[in-house]
């Protein structure tokens, strides 16, 4: 097989980026390991910068998302039993969609199966030859036999832990990473949310986060230990942990329903330089990954692939690789303002294991801050609904 842009990874940046390829009549081939109701089950991120909406209207993604997504305002801090509402549209002008990341992948298949570029599921890239050639090949796993693909450009979009990253010789890899001394229970629950926006909660037991898929289907998350077992969490002591940190003093209440997922996942932060390696470019996970308090994960994959297809539509139009060059270092830009804020996020809203008295305080100053600062809520708000591109 021979294509211009072999994709490795079929999950939200190596999709999206096949649409806007197709879009601009640029060839290209999916490679993505696992199956398609793996793809398409796997639960992860809900929150969607402005950017992202937009990014997903352009590539003609978007219609069951304008038509489900949840327009949100602001968020919720919670801190000392008190609540505070952070309004978005007055502090930024912006404001932020609920569209969960299972239904992009679903919606993002649909329109590749139709009318896409080849799509391959349950073909597992297992190498990438000659990266620093006019024409890589990607040796794949395919219908029970080695394959290969030969390609222009080769693009490693296959999350944290695909194989891309290491292609990089040793000599020009750069890795800075920080992991965290906690994880994150999630859970999904048929039940209406107790809330109209996100909360994130700063609660004596640990950290909580209120966050939604629909008007009927509630998603929660809960600082746990690492490594902890969800065999551990039976559903009642999960509600009554939540109950308990999002408690205020006045009226509210966390309302149950049947847990239907419930899974546990550690904290990171991590950024591979450079982002590209000859005709080998990197994008989303697979370069980078943030501890998932601000919410930037999902967003920062769609800001790379949206950097990423302006360049290939540049050379596809006028065969200059201006764009390709700058391509690392236009995305490492945003990449470490979203690293710093999550990293700011996390630590200022999760309890300390060791319960140093010194970051408590430090925490609480921070947060009665941004509360009581209209500049310091401007900045924690810019962050959240996503700087802009940096062309
Ligand atoms: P993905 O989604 O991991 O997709 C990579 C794909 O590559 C495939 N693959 C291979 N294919 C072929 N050959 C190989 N050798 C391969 N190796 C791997 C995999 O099967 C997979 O299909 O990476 P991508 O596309 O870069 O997308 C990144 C996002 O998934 C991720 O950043 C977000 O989910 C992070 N995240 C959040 N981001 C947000 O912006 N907002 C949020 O609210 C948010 N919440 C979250 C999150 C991540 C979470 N977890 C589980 C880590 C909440 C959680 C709990
Ligand atoms: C989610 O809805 O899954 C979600 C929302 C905001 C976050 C993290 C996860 O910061």
């Amino acid at each position: 097989m021979r294509t211009t842009v072999g994709i490795i990874g079929g999950g939200p940046a190596g999709l999206l980026l096949a649409r806007f390829l197709h879009r601009a009549g640029i060839d290209c081939v999916v490679l993505e390991a696992r199956t398609r109701a793996y793809v398409e089950r796997r639960q992860r991120a809900g929150m969607l910068e402005q950017g992202t909406v937009d990014a997903l209207r352009e590539a003609g993604a978007a219609e069951r998302l304008n038509a489900e997504g949840l327009v949100h305002q602001g968020i919720e801090l919670r801190f000392d039993r008190e609540r505070h509402h952070i309004d978005f549209p007055t502090l930024t002008g912006r404001t932020v969609t609920i569209y969960a990341q299972t239904e992009i992948v679903k919606d993002l298949v649909a329109l590749q199966l139709a009318d896409g570029p080849p799509l391959l599921f349950e073909a597992e890239a297992l190498g990438i030859e000659k990266p620093e050639s006019a024409s890589p090949v990607v040796r794949f796993l395919h219908e029970g036999r080695e394959q290969t693909l030969t390609c222009d450009w080769v693009v490693g979009a296959d999350g944290f832990h695909g194989i891309s990253r290491d292609t990089f010789p040793a000599a020009v890899s750069r890795t800075y990473e920080r992991g965290y001394p906690y994880s994150w229970l999630g859970i999904l629950a048929d039940v209406a949310p107790s809330c109209e926006e996100l909360i994130y909660a700063r609660g004596r037991g640990g950290f909580a986060l209120h966050s939604m898929r629909s008007p009927h289907v509630s998603r929660l998350y809960l600082q746990v230990p690492n490594d902890s077992d969800p065999e551990d969490w039976p559903d009642d002591r999960i509600w009554d942990e939540l109950a308990a940190r999002f408690a205020i003093d006045g009226d509210w209440t966390l309302d149950r329903g049947p847990i239907t997922a419930k899974s546990v996942t550690p904290m990171r932060s991590f950024v591979h330089e450079p982002m590209r390696h000859g005709r080998l470019l990197l994008a989303g996970d697979a370069a980078h990954i943030v501890p998932p308090t601000g919410a930037k994960g999902l967003n920062l994959a769609v800001s790379d692939v949206r950097v990423l297809a302006r360049a290939f539509a540049e050379l596809h139009r006028t065969g200059s690789e201006r764009l390709l060059d700058t391509y690392s270092d236009t995305c490492l830009e945003r990449v470490w303002q979203a690293t710093r804020f999550s990293y700011d996020m996390t630590k200022m809203l999760h309890a300390q294991p060791d319960g140093d008295a010194f970051e408590n305080r430090m925490q609480l100053a921070r947060l009665r801050r941004i509360t009581a600062s209209r500049h310091a809520a401007a900045e924690l708000a810019a962050n959240y609904t996503g700087l802009p591109l940096m062309t």
